[in-house]
């Protein structure tokens, strides 16, 4: 017969210590529990901001100058909220709810599921990192973005073998994004595309923060592509879907124009728009002009990705 001896934290507490101090015990700990939630809530609420978060020495700078806030911030290309007056759209973001927000994961993945940004925000290692930024309109800005490897959203998503493309969705809001009614020929929603080794570079991020504060609205909150070497349109801002494709996806700017958008929409200052040049850039908001690098200046980062491949850079 086995005889069952108890060990050390199986013996009730009323057992193993004096009742005097078990009972002060118990009243200490009812106190603190009383007052220990709000305070662990406070320290909760406190550590729970990760802005701003840690430079990446990496990227700690550009090579222009960062661009001042307020430019950045103010001077955007969001057409959903108007697509005619840059300057506009920062004062019609006011009705554009972006918490909760959640992203639903589909097409060839091993299982589709819904992510909660709250929480890849909690979870994710953010860090900031200062990027040229180049629209493919000819003007350009340096600016530290907030966020984390595209990889590591892209390993969460958990894509099969034969996914070879990504393509984000933006939110379809009309009743919160005047510039959807006002531009209704305009195939909405705003989607976008890259190859999955493009996505899986370690270059490309997953923005949620700006200046080391959350995303503002006009610029894609509360989460957005950012890729650097690429025309700022390929940046989907504000996104609800993200689709594992095996063959090349349709995008937005493409349909629209596709002899003066492609996929890869590579930054390349020797390839022109059909309207204009591309060999320069004007750095917002004073516009001086300088020259455009290849890749914006990351090909050794990219490089690799089109070698011996004229059409795709
Ligand atoms: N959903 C959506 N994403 C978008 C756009 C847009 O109109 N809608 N404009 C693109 C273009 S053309 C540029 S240059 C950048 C501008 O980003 P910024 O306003 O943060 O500078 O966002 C890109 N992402
Ligand atoms: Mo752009």
């Amino acid at each position: 017969m086995l005889i069952k001896i108890p060990k050390g934290w199986e013996i009730p507490e009323r057992e193993a210590t004096p009742e005097s101090v078990y009972l002060n015990r118990r009243q200490w700990l009812q106190a603190a529990g009383f007052l220990g939630a709000q305070g662990l809530l406070a320290a909760a609420t406190e550590s729970k901001s990760p802005y701003p978060a840690k430079r990446n020495p990496e990227f700690a700078k550009g090579d222009h100058p960062i661009t001042e806030e307020w430019a950045a911030t103010g001077y955007n290309n969001f057409y959903e909220f108007d697509p005619n007056n840059k300057e506009a759209v920062k004062d019609k973001v006011g009705a554009f709810v972006t918490s909760p927000w959640t992203i639903e994961v589909t097409g060839l993945v091993n299982k589709k599921k819904t992510l909660d940004v709250e929480e890849l925000v909690r979870t994710l290692p953010l860090e900031e990192r200062v990027y040229r930024f180049r629209c493919v309109e000819a003007w350009s800005m340096t600016v530290p973005w907030t966020g984390f490897p595209m990889s590591e959203l892209i390993k969460l998503c958990d894509p099969k073998p034969n996914a070879k493309y990504v393509r984000w969705t933006t939110v379809n809001r009309p009743d919160q994004m005047p510039g959807i009614k006002q531009a209704n020929w305009y195939p909405w929603p705003y989607f976008e595309a890259l190859r999955l080794d493009e996505a899986m570079n370690p270059l490309a991020m997953i923005v949620t923060g700006l200046y080391g504060k959350p995303l503002p609205k006009q610029n894609g909150a509360p989460i957005r592509v950012i890729t650097p070497w690429k025309y700022g349109y390929k940046s989907a801002k504000s996104i609800v879907k993200i689709e594992f494709t095996s063959g090349q996806p349709e995008t937005f700017w493409h349909k629209l124009q596709p002899l003066e958008y492609g996929f890869y929409s590579n930054v390349n200052p020797h390839k022109p728009h059909p309207r204009w040049s591309q060999a320069f850039d004007k750095i917002i908001p004073r516009m001086e002009r300088v020259p455009t690098p290849m890749y914006n200046g990351y090909e050794k980062w990219v490089g690799g990705l089109y070698k011996g491949d004229p059409d795709k850079i």
